[in-house]
């Protein structure tokens, strides 16, 4: 048959050159697809002699399966030779020394956080997240701080800024973590266990206040709360916190707008020879502010005060790990200074757990 040497050559050489897969699939489709040159002369066979036909048939299938083969074998060749190129780009020496150890370090606040959310983790309760540009409404309204409160002067709060015209409500930096609460309750209603740790902000600044620090509040909604519940979950806390056997709390009678009744809360503590130490001796330590839900306070969270009361309860995060990791001056938190980092620091490889340890 006429030709058959011609394209031979042509696709033998088209498939010598294909550089890559692709490539080559056009070539097989070219010569052997439905439409192909070589396809295309097999269906002239039906229109010759069978004599013609008896010495072109096998020349054709021969050729088809020539293209064919060369087809494949390239494929795998060049399928062998992109291995061989991953192979060499991908090498790894495994014999390499390791990476230096870890130079950074936990910040002291981002661990007692962590072990405050373990150990009330471990007592059912929850952790809420909000925002910490809040409206009015979340941050006073809601948890019945009146709108003369001296809380809500620009002494005390950081208003943000707004634009002439602007008609929305005022918002605010949160000065509490407590409209996290009142969120927590809108959506999920009671009963009700969480905590919100977090940043909060207030005008103030000296050798004890920054004008950011850290908070965790704490509620507890039920049928039947009582601040005897508070006092054990509080007792059970400062425990594991302060990894002692047992920590005796005195109640002091206070107010906060958001809490009726209201207590400050004290541990019982040591301060022999210059050094901390909870649970035994004749000293107090204020730690903390709480008391049973207002019943306002629960409304604006959605929640029938008829059916449902609890507790509340916040405290310095910033305070608490000053104590326990002996942290003398509270504006060190927040200078990066990597020396007192590196000193104050924690492990990253270590977090904190009941069982193996909270600030191990
Ligand atoms: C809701 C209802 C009540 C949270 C509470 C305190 C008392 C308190 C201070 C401790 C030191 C703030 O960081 S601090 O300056 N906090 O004394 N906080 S009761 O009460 C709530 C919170 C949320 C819905």
């Amino acid at each position: 048959m006429d030709g058959l040497d011609t394209l031979r050559g042509r696709y033998l050489g088209a498939i010598a050159d294909a550089a890559d897969e692709a490539a080559l699939e056009a070539v097989r489709l070219a010569a052997l697809g439905k439409k192909g040159e070589v396809s295309l002369k097999m269906r002239e066979l039906g229109r010759m002699s069978p004599e013609e036909r008896q010495s072109a048939g096998p020349a054709l299938n021969a050729l088809k399966d020539e293209i064919a083969s060369a087809i494949s074998a390239a494929k795998a060749g060049l399928q062998d030779a992109a291995l061989a190129e991953r192979l060499r780009a991908e090498w790894l020496d495994v014999t390499l020394p390791p990476r230096p150890a870890q130079t950074g370090t936990i910040h002291p606040i981002s661990q007692v956080t962590e072990e405050v959310a373990a150990i009330f983790g471990d007592l059912g309760f929850g952790v809420a997240e909000g925002p910490q540009i809040e409206t009015d409404w979340y941050n006073f309204d809601a948890l019945n701080i009146r709108p003369e409160h001296p809380a809500r002067t620009e002494m005390d709060t950081f208003y943000m800024h707004r634009a002439e015209g602007d008609n929305r409500p005022p918002h605010v930096l949160r000065t509490h973590t407590s409209p996290v609460q009142i969120r927590a309750m809108q959506a999920q209603g009671a009963p009700i266990r969480v905590i919100a740790p977090g940043r909060v902000y207030r005008s103030d600044f000296d050798q004890t206040h920054t004008p950011m620090f850290n908070q965790v509040e704490g509620l507890a909604i039920d049928r039947d709360i009582s601040m005897a519940n508070l006092k054990w979950v509080l007792e059970e806390f400062f425990a594991a916190f302060f990894e002692v056997d047992g920590v005796e709390t005195r109640f002091r009678a206070s107010h906060f707008p958001f809490t009726e009744p209201s207590a400050e809360v004290d541990i019982r503590c040591s301060w022999a020879g210059g050094q901390l130490r909870v649970g035994e001796g004749d000293d107090w330590l204020e730690v903390l502010g709480s008391g049973m839900v207002h019943p306002h306070v629960l409304r604006s969270g959605g929640i029938d005060p008829e059916q449902w009361q609890g507790f509340a309860f916040g405290m310095g995060i910033d305070r608490i790990a000053m104590l326990k990791y002996g942290i003398p001056d509270l504006r060190a938190f927040f200078d990066s200074d990597l020396r007192w980092l590196r000193h104050y620091g924690f492990s990253a490889l270590q977090t904190p757990t009941l069982y193996a340890g909270l600030g191990a």
